[in-house]
């Protein structure tokens, strides 16, 4: 036992005078002290020669040893890093860095928050909300009454577990939340995914992003609503671009239209997009159902409301020459990284 403290004496020793800049060196150190032939395995060998009531101090004694050894290793180990990335001749340090490869803004994401910004500028707020809905937010409080074909199984993805739970099939249910929290005057933009069970195809996929607006106020007129949507259109689509109004149906409001924006590929001459007819469909909108305003907790003798909805990525794919809508959802980078955000 006494020769063994002593060995150990001397081989602690040995290990604080050992200095190395070399790796090969910092290597064949490791190997020596703390391989699995090395001193301190040895030294455990040793144990079974100890005295009984000695085993506990030799114990702690080599475990001290194994310690030092470990830590000098560590420290020559970075002392050689540094002298090589410093030193070694063959590094250019005025070489420029690797370059981050930087990702880039998804097309639809592009399109979004334009829409977005212009609705900004006139005092509307952006609300986003739950995209599995119940069946109240998404169709009762927005007048679909129950028996409503939008309903259907075949266009509504509903949760297996429960019923009454659902991929939501327009944002409207953000606007309903919104008016249940808020009182007017409301001005909310909704901007989300959506999802109707459609067979996907080069036009349409069974998830898709929507734009929805909404504004609350007393006297909120169907002028109003169109000053804002052409002010929207003008931003959107240039300075000359005409809209109109055709009458439409949506069970949410009354009267309800469609607005049109003269087709800006042939400047309303008449092509294959706008299919002859030099207009092009951009969204629907309408003044908000006074049963829509009551189920939220609002009261329809003082308070009218304009809405209005449009998907994303029709304006995406007109405005940058894509065909077909199924490239948003594929993730392949070569599609992805020729967007770039100054639109
Ligand atoms: C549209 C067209 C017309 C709409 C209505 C509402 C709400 F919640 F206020 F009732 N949100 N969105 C609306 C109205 C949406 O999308 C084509």
């Amino acid at each position: 036992m006494e020769k063994l403290l002593q060995q150990i004496q001397s081989l602690i020793k040995e290990i604080e005078l050992f200095e190395t800049n070399d790796t090969q060196a910092v290597e064949a150190f490791r190997i020596k002290y703390l391989g699995t032939k090395g001193v301190v395995k040895e030294l455990m060998g040793e144990m079974k020669n100890v005295a009984m009531e000695r085993k506990k101090e030799f114990g702690q004694i080599l475990n001290e040893f194994k310690q030092i050894a470990e830590s000098k290793y560590e420290t020559i180990k970075l002392k050689t890093i540094e002298a090589v990335t410093i030193s070694d001749s063959r590094i250019d340090l005025s070489l420029p860095g690797d370059p981050m490869p930087l990702g880039s803004r998804h097309p639809i994401s592009l399109m979004k928050n334009k829409i977005i910004t212009i609705f900004q500028r006139l005092g509307f707020a952006v609300a986003e909300g739950p995209e599995i809905e119940d069946d109240w937010h998404n169709f009762t409080a927005l007048n679909l009454p129950a028996h409503h074909p939008a309903r259907d199984m075949q266009d509504t993805f509903y949760v297996q577990q429960n019923p009454d739970w659902l991929l939501r099939t327009h944002t409207s249910n953000t606007q309903i939340r919104e008016m249940q929290k808020n009182k007017p005057p409301i001005r909310v933009i909704c901007p989300g995914r959506v999802y109707r069970n459609e067979t996907i195809s080069a036009r349409s996929h069974c998830f898709f992003h929507q734009v929805e607006g909404l504004y609350i106020d007393e006297h909120v007129s169907f002028a109003d609503l169109k000053q804002t949507l052409y002010f929207f259109a003008k931003e959107m689509y240039g300075q000359d671009v005409k809209i109109r109004f055709r009458p439409s149906y949506f069970p949410f409001t009354e009267p309800s239209a469609e607005m049109d924006i003269s087709c800006t590929l042939c400047n309303s001459a008449g092509c294959s997009v706008c299919k002859k007819t030099g207009w092009l469909e951009i969204l629907g909108c309408g003044m908000v159902h006074p049963h829509v305003l009551e189920n939220c907790g609002i009261d329809s003798n003082k308070y009218t409301g304009f809405a209005f909805g449009m998907g994303v990525e029709r304006p995406a794919l007109l405005k940058y020459g894509i065909n077909d809508i199924r490239l948003f959802s594929e993730n392949d980078v070569r599609f992805l990284k020729q967007f770039t955000s100054a639109i």
